[in-house]
This record gives structure tokens, C-alpha cells and sequence, in this order.
């Protein structure tokens, strides 16, 4: 049965909200309760825009109270659902708890609201001669919040780690409606559990976040673009290997289809000759030099070498990268994320092809993170089982960047381990006891 908010308990949050920031039209409903993933129908009872922590907490303690259902909402550019608000749950979007509160260029530290944009922490970084490192396709419109939530990833993850490892310090208040305050920002810090840890990449289903402290780095240096085509992805392994005597910045994969259809996409395709697979590798442009370059790959068979001579040349090698996602959207891929050690990759590629010969294999390589797009599949559940199967024989992770969300929450319970899923199952209700944050996300109660 569909349930709807009585008066009594629309009123109560507009005593505790206001009424501007409790919206229950139709339009605030379907925009605030979908995602990038659209996962499901959105159809949340309403939603709700606290702009103190004081508001959110009393919002846990209404949802306590009344056993209502809540999901913590950023940017909404999630890919996994997480964000999605489809079963007449209240969605609380942070947008309005978007303010930096401090920017410490001693410490290289700044601390804000979940709601700030994650391009605006880069702008704000930026003007002080710093630099935030969390890079990624969605950053004009995704929120730190969002971000921590969701232990966001992106192209720099390989030289400065995900989100996790920004995160300095964390304010959250959780299910139950008690406060983990960890802003102490410390650089080393062993005074018990990690509970900042736990609460990043927990995708709202464990507490809310209320203030982050991240850090800042010196800017990067200037970096050199490589495009190294390859013929043979069995010799990926030795070409990775030999690529490290560089400090990387970014080693991204683009199978043959993939970069073909990136750079179709583009208004000047760059006439680059066909190879079974592309990698794009970024390092200092003082160590990656054109000799330093040759001797690394001296032994190593690779068909051809291109340094970008510009820097508008790099931007074309990443706008073939950054388009492909879009470029497959009219094909209503069937989007894997999977994750594996390099040294499988080989294995995992032949894997895929011998399935799938039309996959769309691209992603963070150097992290070992594979977006894989199956297209033109018939039977979506058989093809996801035998997905699990290839993780399965080769190590991998179901999930290296994207998360779990919604829709990935069945395939943890069927592909991880009966006691692991026990102990996330422990921590939620110790957490979320009445389970109010994000139900059917992540570890279904
Ligand atoms: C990327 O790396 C994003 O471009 C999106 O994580 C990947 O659409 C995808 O599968
Ligand atoms: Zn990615």
C-alpha cells in the first residue's frame, strides 16, 4: 500500500523545516528523487531542504518517531541509485547547507557543508593556489556530501586515491540520530575505530554527513599526455609495468569500440590509426620526455607511440575519452564496473570477448577499474550472472567505483561473503536500528 503524509505529519515538518523548505508538488518530487542511474521511478512523498544540522537532526528524529523512510540526497549524479527515492520515502536534499566554512592554506585544509559543489571546493582550492584532487565527469553538479557518500572516484584516483582519502575530517549524525563528530582533522589519529571510514563510501544508509574537512594539495605539476595504441592486449601487464617508471596522473583504457566511438563523437576526429586498445597515460612532463619515453618502451611491443604536442592536443585525447559515455547512451548499454588486479587483465579481457565480442570496454585502468558496456544483450539477468561469474574466477569487485546503490544491491548479497554481509547487516542496525536511511540500498535489512 502506498503511503501518503497525513496532515498531522506534513505539518510537523513544516513546524520543524519551515514551509518553503518542504516540498510535496509533483515536480520537486520527480527531480529530487531520481538520479543520473535512473534506477527507478521516482516517486518520493516529499522533499525536504534542512539548512542547519540542528534541522537535519530533528529531521532523524521525525523519521524515528514515525518510522518514515529518508534518502540523503547531493547532486544526484550517482549511477548505482543510491539517490533514488521511489517508494513514498521523504528525500532530504543538502543543497541548502552548501556553505565553505573555512579554508586553511597552512594546513591545506577546507572545511564545509555537504551541499558545496565539488567544482567550487576545486575554484575555491584554486584560488589559493591549491588543489583538490577529486576529478570526475560529474563535478559541476555533484555535492561533497555526495561525494563521501559514495567515496567518489574519477581520473586521478591513481595518484591521489578516491575520496576517502580527502577526507580529513567528517561530522555525521546517524540513523539513530547520535552524532559522529571527527573533525578533528588530524593526520594521524588512532583513537579507536575508524568511524570516519565507515561512514565514507556508506551511501547514506548508515548516517548523513553534516560538515567534511578536506585536503588540499600543491597544484599538479605540468603534465605530459601519451596516447599508446596496442595491438596485443596480452602484452598490457609488461606495458603497465614499464609505463611506472613515471609518477602517473592518469592511466585510462579504451578498447577499439570505445575509442572509436569517443571519437566519433568529436566535431574533428583525430585521425589516429586503429588498434585493438588505447591507453592514456599522464605523468610529469619533465620525467615523461620524448627519450625517457622511448627507453621505457624500448623492449615493450607497442604500435605506435603518441606524445601530445599541445596542450589542445591532450584536450582531444581526453574529449575522445569523456565522450564515450554519452556516445553509448542511445544503445542502452548494460553497465558493468567491475575491478581486477593488472596482472588479470589479459585473462579478464579474452574473458569478455569470447561472451561478448561487441562489449565497450574503457575506465581507470591503472586502478584496475573497468567500465564494461554490454550492448545488444537479450537476456540482461543471465548476462549480469555471467558478469559475476567472470569477477568471481578472477578476484574482481563487483563494483570499483560506482558503488552499489539499488541497483547492485542483490548481486552483493548473492557475490560477497555470508559473514561479510553479516557484519554490514550488524552495522546498520547499530548504526540505522529502526531503519530509516536508505532503505533497499546497499546491505538490504
Ligand atoms: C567514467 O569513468 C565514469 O567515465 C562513467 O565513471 C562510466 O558511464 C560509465 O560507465
Ligand atoms: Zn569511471
Amino acid at each position: 500500500m502506498k503511503r501518503a503524509l497525513s496532515d498531522k505529519q506534513q505539518d510537523a515538518l513544516v513546524q520543524l523545516l519551515g514551509k518553503p523548505a518542504v516540498c510535496v508538488d509533483d515536480n520537486s518530487r520527480k527531480t529530487y528523487g531520481a538520479d543520473w542511474s535512473q534506477a527507478a521511478d521516482p516517486d518520493p512523498v516529499a522533499v525536504v531542504f534542512p539548512s542547519t544540522r540542528e534541522q537535519l537532526h530533528a529531521i532523524i528524529a521525525y523519521a524515528n518517531e514515525w518510522r518514515w523512510p529518508l534518502v540523503p540526497s547531493g547532486g544526484r549524479t550517482g549511477l548505482t541509485g543510491a539517490a533514488v527515492a521511489a517508494h513514498g520515502e521523504i528525500v532530504v536534499s543538502l543543497e541548502k547547507m552548501n556553505r565553505i566554512l573555512e579554508l586553511d592554506t597552512r594546513e591545506r585544509l577546507l572545511i564545509c557543508e555537504p551541499g558545496v559543489i565539488t567544482a567550487q571546493v576545486q575554484q575555491a582550492a584554486r584560488e589559493h593556489g591549491l588543489f583538490y584532487p577529486v576529478e570526475f565527469g560529474a563535478e559541476g553538479s555533484s555535492q561533497v556530501g555526495g561525494n563521501i557518500a559514495t567515496n567518489a572516484g574519477g581520473v586521478r584516483v591513481l595518484r591521489y586515491g578516491m575520496t576517502r582519502a580527502q577526507v580529513a575530517g567528517l561530522q555525521a549524525v546517524t540513523g539513530h540520530g547520535t552524532w559522529i563528530d571527527e573533525m578533528r582533522c588530524l593526520r594521524k589519529d588512532n583513537a579507536g575505530y575508524a568511524l570516519r571510514e565507515l561512514l565514507i563510501g556508506s551511501e547514506g544508509t548508515l548516517a548523513i554527513t553534516t560538515q567534511a574537512g578536506l585536503r588540499l594539495c600543491e597544484p599538479m605539476p605540468a603534465l605530459a599526455t601519451v596516447l599508446l595504441l596496442l595491438d596485443d592486449i596480452n602484452t598490457l601487464p609488461e606495458v603497465l609495468r614499464a609505463m611506472q617508471r613515471f609518477p602517473l596522473y592518469a592511466c585510462e583504457w579504451m578498447d577499439q569500440r570505445a575509442f572509436a566511438l569517443g571519437n566519433e563523437a568529436q566535431a574533428n576526429p583525430l585521425g589516429v590509426a586503429s588498434a585493438a586498445g588505447y591507453l592514456m597515460i599522464e605523468a610529469p612532463a619533465d620525467a615523461m620526455t620524448v627519450e625517457a619515453l622511448s627507453a621505457a618502451l624500448a623492449t615493450q611491443p607497442v604500435a605506435d607511440v603518441l606524445l601530445a604536442q599541445s596542450s589542445k592536443q591532450a584536450e582531444g585525447f581526453w574529449a575522445v575519452r569523456d565522450s564515450i559515455t554519452g556516445a553509448l547512451k542511445p544503445r542502452h548499454p548494460l553497465k558493468f564496473d567491475v575491478g581486477f588486479r593488472a596482472s588479470r587483465m589479459p585473462a579478464v579481457f579474452a574473458a569478455i570477448a569470447q561472451q561478448w565480442p561487441d562489449a565497450v570496454v574503457y575506465g581507470h585502468l591503472g586502478d584496475g577499474n573497468l567500465h564494461l558496456n554490454l550492448v545488444n544483450v537479450q537476456d540482461p539477468l543471465h548476462a549480469q550472472a555471467q558478469v559475476w561469474q567472470i569477477v568471481k574466477q578472477f578476484q574482481g569487485t563487483i563494483t570499483a567505483e560506482h558503488g552499489i546503490g539499488m541497483l547492485r544491491s542483490r548481486a552483493l548479497q548473492s557475490t560477497e561473503a555470508h559473514d561479510r554481509l553479516s557484519a554490514m547487516r550488524a552495522i546498520k542496525q547499530a548504526l540505522d536500528p529502526n531503519g530509516i536511511l536508505n532503505p533497499g540500498k546497499l546491505v538490504s535489512t
